[in-house]
């Protein structure tokens, strides 16, 4: 891939990422034709994949018009442009209506149609050799450039922890993401440091109520996010932040125990970053109960 520089410091929530060679790196792509045997050995030394152009373009394009049409009488969106773009309004927002097409949107049929359309049923029947379970909580995520509030370091079994640990999150961008909107950021190599925190955590939790124990905001976690300092966190592993230009029609798969975080979103063209990240596993692992339901902003997740 060809390396490019950025169009100004990345930062997450009040953080800025040290812009150096051994501290910011870039993802490496991963070709989704290729054989399962590969892919699984890339996914264990990398702690992800990110496939490029596994989904077709047109339909997470088109997945991303109707989303944010659904939007376009709150305010969220500049009048007069097209939905597809995203383009955030700078105005007032109708945060009521917004909200509530928000807790909508993750129970749209359209929007399950797309966690199952058949390059992602196919690509993970493939990689977990077998029939496969789509958590009902689904989460989409629409970012407003500027917001300093990002998605602080964490790996995801934080959140998980009472079903199976054989399970890959995706991480799939409605649109064009480059670096600059703010996409997800992994912390390379981290899938041993998420074992070994977990590790640590449950020694830790050993003492606490079944509930207590599984819950991310218990008293050893509280927050579940292991750091909002992202460049502390490079530098405790002496290690980088691997960032990434995604495009519509990518989708990067992470291990529970990949440590991950978002930047703010500066897009020179005002775009609203939109993803949305949903879980798969092996049909007949244990399913943590917490997420037999669609998400809501008080399921305490
Ligand atoms: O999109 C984000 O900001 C966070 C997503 C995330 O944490 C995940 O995919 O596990």
């Amino acid at each position: 891939m060809t390396m490019r520089l950025l169009q100004g410091p990345l930062s997450s929530n009040g953080f800025t990422l040290e812009d150096s060679p051994d501290r910011l790196g870039w993802l490496v792509p991963s070709d989704p034709t290729g054989s399962i045997e590969v892919l699984w050995e890339q996914y264990k030394s990398q702690g992800y994949l990110w496939l490029k152009g596994l989904l077709d373009r047109e339909a997470v394009l088109a997945f991303r018009r109707f989303y944010f049409t659904a939007f376009q009488s709150t305010g969220l969106l500049k009048p007069g442009t097209d939905p597809v773009e995203g383009i955030y309004s700078n105005g007032e927002v109708d945060q009521i209506a917004a909200h509530k097409i928000a807790v909508e949107a993750v129970r749209w049929p359209e929007f399950e149609q797309f966690c199952l359309s058949e390059p992602i049923v196919k690509f993970y029947e493939a990689f977990f050799g077998g029939d496969i379970y789509l958590h009902k909580r689904k989460i989409i995520r629409h970012t407003k450039p500027a917001d300093p509030n990002c998605t602080g370091g964490h790996y995801d079994l934080i959140y998980l922890r009472a079903g199976t640990d054989r399970l890959c999150s995706s991480w799939i961008p409605l649109g064009d993401t480059p670096v600059e909107m703010g996409g997800l950021i992994y912390l390379e190599g981290s899938d041993a440091l998420g074992r070994k925190l977990e590790a640590e955590f449950s020694a830790k939790n050993g003492n606490l109520s079944p509930e207590e124990r599984i819950s991310a905001y218990n008293q050893n976690m509280k927050t579940g996010w292991i750091s909002e300092d992202l460049p502390s966190l490079a530098h405790m592993v002496n290690g980088r932040w691997l960032m990434a230009d995604y495009e519509a029609g990518d989708m990067v798969i992470h291990s529970p125990y990949t440590i991950h975080a978002s930047t703010v979103n500066h897009d020179p063209r005002n775009r609203l970053r939109l993803s949305t990240d949903i879980r798969f596993q092996r049909l007949d692992d244990k399913i943590d109960p917490r997420w037999i339901n669609d998400w809501s902003p008080d399921d305490k997740l």
